[in-house]
């Protein structure tokens, strides 16, 4: 985040960024939005900036923007974005969310991501939050990673980044912050359930997914699917680190595959050398000593 936070100035009320006042968006086009959103005071009387860009005419935004920004945490779930933009070549500056200062529910991050999670990614249209939806859009926007619209293999490619979103990363979430979903009596019984899911779901990726995903997973080129699942299952053999000896990863050899040329792409050495990994994040885990911030 650049140093300087320029103050809003008097005039500029939520009444009137509702009202597409022409004098707010001049304001807002000569200073970051980003920078504005930064400083706690003012976010009670700003509208979320998906609000602010469904208003008509705040073209400003979009037009101050001319980087893509990151807001992530060293090994979180923003990993699976830097590793996209890598692989797109799309220039990006990153922003840290704090982990260790719980910043990803303090007042300016939720302005951006109202659900409190990492990753957010700060992007002309406004901010994009979930990993899949902000995979989805960039592979719209850039070309690449993920089939074109209209392509036929795009249902079998959805049907199964849907199914990384909404089946598999939930349960990692339950492996994850296991004290969320139960009292302490209960959790040994539901990590169990969760990661015997888990393991199921790998199988299913190996077995179903990939051979109904010819060039599209676990394919010479990464694809989104890749770079998502390898994540993935780099997480679930680090964290939390007195419960991750349960998955081994050369009993899913096209995974394995997958994994093992991922470490070749630039994209990996850079997220590598970003977030102080060791060279080989997905087949062989270490936790992460990253320069700034923390995973956890
Ligand atoms: N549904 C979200 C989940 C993201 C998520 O849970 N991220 C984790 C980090 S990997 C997080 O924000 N954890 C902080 C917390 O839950 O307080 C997505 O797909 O991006």
């Amino acid at each position: 985040m650049p140093p300087s936070i320029a103050p809003v100035p008097p005039h500029v009320s939520r009444r009137r960024i509702v009202g597409n006042s022409l004098a707010t968006y001049q304001w807002i086009a000569s200073n970051s939005l980003s920078n504005w959103l930064a400083d706690a005071k003012f976010v009670s009387h700003i509208q979320p900036v998906a609000n602010l860009t469904t208003v008509p005419g705040a073209h400003a935004y979009r037009d101050c923007m001319t980087r893509y920004r990151l807001h992530y945490a060293p090994d979180n779930a923003s990993i699976v974005i830097r590793l996209a933009l890598e692989e797109l070549g799309v220039g990006y500056d990153t922003c840290l969310v704090d982990r260790g200062a719980s910043a990803q529910t303090g007042a300016s991050y939720l302005a951006l991501n109202p659900a409190g999670r990492i990753p957010t990614l700060e992007t002309p249209d406004g901010p994009i939050s979930e990993t899949a939806a902000i995979l989805l859009w960039l592979a719209d926007r850039h070309g690449g990673l993920a089939p074109p619209a209209g392509a036929a293999e795009r249902a079998a490619f959805l049907n199964w980044l849907f199914y990384l979103s909404n089946t598999v990363h939930p349960d990692l979430l339950v492996v994850f912050y296991i004290d969320r979903y139960g009292t302490t009596d209960a959790v040994d019984d539901i990590r169990a359930r969760a990661t015997a899911r888990l393991l199921r779901a790998f199988a299913v990726l190996q077995t179903e997914a990939r051979p109904r995903l010819e060039g599209w997973f676990c394919s010479p080129a990464p694809s989104a699917l890749d770079l998502y699942l390898a994540a993935m299952l780099r997480w679930v053999r680090l964290y939390p680190r007195h419960a991750c000896d349960w998955m081994d990863l050369s009993d899913f050899p096209d995974l394995h595959a997958m994994c093992t040329r991922l470490e070749q792409r630039q994209s990996v050495a850079a997220l590598c050398k970003a977030e102080g990994m060791d060279p080989r994040p997905f087949t062989n885990p270490l936790p992460p000593n990253p320069p700034e911030g923390t995973a956890i």
